[in-house]
């Protein structure tokens, strides 16, 4: 029997993990590691991960950060049919992993940060609106995309359709109506139960 922990908290980008915990259906410890009281920079988190970013896991002594490849690694070795079946569909999941996290993640965040999370006196309408205009293009590419297909990789939910929506989880309050290929995508994804199942444990 192999031992999972989990390092971080469902409020951060944790959630991405807790949610692919959540499709395998894997028992797991949860270890909670928060950025607000600095638990992310303490000698014990440290060690675990250098950079001091959650999250991360241990499987049985193997450890790993990146949320993208933590989500991979755990498709590929527990997830059976959430892991593509060939070369090419692994190649698109890794292609749709690194998408979300070099041409949406930070822009997403900071997106809802100035639009929605911050305190209104703290918001910058200004750098919203730059950010909703810099993902433009990469919703563009995501609609395209889902045109004629409901997933993104091999016809059926993968880890390519968990890792995008779970970095574009902001865009669950953008007004998608002009790309409702991607709006439609998004909605499908999030309302899987193990999807569910995060939010519940993020909000
Ligand atoms: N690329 C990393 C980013 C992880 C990340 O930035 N996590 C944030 C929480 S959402 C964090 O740990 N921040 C702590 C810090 O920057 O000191 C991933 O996808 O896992």
């Amino acid at each position: 029997m192999t031992s999972l922990t989990v390092y971080g908290a469902p409020r951060t980008r944790t959630v991405r993990t807790l949610w692919m915990m959540a499709e395998l259906g894997l028992p797991y410890d949860l270890v909670p590691i928060t950025t607000l009281d600095g638990g992310n920079l303490k000698p014990d988190y440290l060690a675990v991960n250098p950079g001091g970013k959650v999250p991360a896991i241990d499987d049985d002594g193997f450890v790993l950060s990146e949320s993208m490849a933590i989500n991979l690694y755990l498709a590929k070795k527990y997830g059976g049919a959430l892991y593509p079946g060939t070369a090419q569909g692994e190649a698109r999941a890794w292609q749709w992993s690194l998408w979300a996290v070099t041409e949406v993640d930070k822009t997403i965040i900071d997106w809802a940060l100035h639009s929605s999370v911050l305190p209104e006196a703290e918001r910058d309408a200004k750098r919203a609106r730059a950010a909703r205009l810099e993902l433009e293009r990469p919703l563009a590419v995501l609609d395209g995309a889902l045109k004629d297909e409901p997933w993104l990789v091999e016809g059926r939910f993968t880890v390519a359709d968990l890792n995008a929506a779970a970095v574009m989880y902001r865009a669950l309050w953008m007004d998608l109506d002009d790309k409702p290929n991607a709006r439609d995508w998004l909605h499908r994804c999030w309302d899987r139960p193990a999807a569910r199942h995060a939010r519940a444990l993020r909000e």
